[in-house]
């Protein structure tokens, strides 16, 4: 199996990881430190943090770390056999999504925020193919807090593309990259503090 390592100077220029059947470009360093620490601890203290069971072969199991899911659509989202109920965007929300906005020059109405306690808390392979977001989704994912890895592997050729995602960073998926890719954070057995993830989108109403 072909791996491709990412390799990203300190102050890189943004970075296209996928190779081919879509795109998804890191910005590393997109928000600053202060800003970051700030919208951590606000986004900590103040989420409604869910931790939903998810169904597989029949049985329910707790998904490994918390999330809420927040949109102005009032539309839930459904995944893995669960729904999420929608509660309202919130002003720091607001804030992420209108930076992000600025720079990918897609529109976002709708954002997942992940909490990932420490290395034990991971979300496993999938993509964001869900109808609700449409066939060719721009996703923008913030990283706040501690590092974690990414990595993303093609459907059928197996490539894996596998990058550090760190504070401050803007991963943007978009084109085919749901379709033709899965993703995942994996668990981790080194000692990592807490990681907060946002993934703005686009949802429909099907
Ligand atoms: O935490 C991450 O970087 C990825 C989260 C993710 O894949 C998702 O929310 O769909
Ligand atoms: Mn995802």
């Amino acid at each position: 199996m072909l791996m491709v390592m990412a390799t990203l100077s300190l102050f890189s220029e943004p970075q296209e990881l996928l190779p081919f059947d879509g795109s998804a470009i890191l910005h590393n360093r997109f928000f600053d430190e202060n800003f970051t620490r700030e919208a951590f601890e606000n986004l900590r203290e103040s989420t409604p943090w869910e931790q939903p069971e998810i169904v597989m072969f029949g049985k329910k199991y707790p998904q490994a770390g918390f999330s809420t899911w927040h949109t102005d659509t009032g539309v839930s989202y459904v995944y893995s056999g669960i729904e999420r109920v929608a509660h309202p965007m919130t002003e720091i929300l607001h804030e992420f999504r209108r930076r992000c906005e600025a720079v990918t020059g897609a529109k976002f109405n709708s954002v997942l925020v992940n909490l990932y306690r420490d290395g034990r808390d991971s979300v496993s392979w999938h993509s964001d193919n869900e109808a609700i977001n449409g066939r060719e989704p721009t996703i923008a994912s913030v990283s706040l807090g501690a590092t974690r890895r990414f990595d993303l592997r093609h459907r059928e050729t197996k490539e894996t593309v596998k990058v550090d995602l760190e504070d401050g960073s803007l991963l943007v998926m978009s084109g085919l990259s749901q379709q033709c890719w899965v993703h995942q954070i994996a668990k981790t057995a080194k000692p990592v503090g807490p990681r907060i993830n946002l993934t703005f989108r686009l949802v429909q109403s099907v």
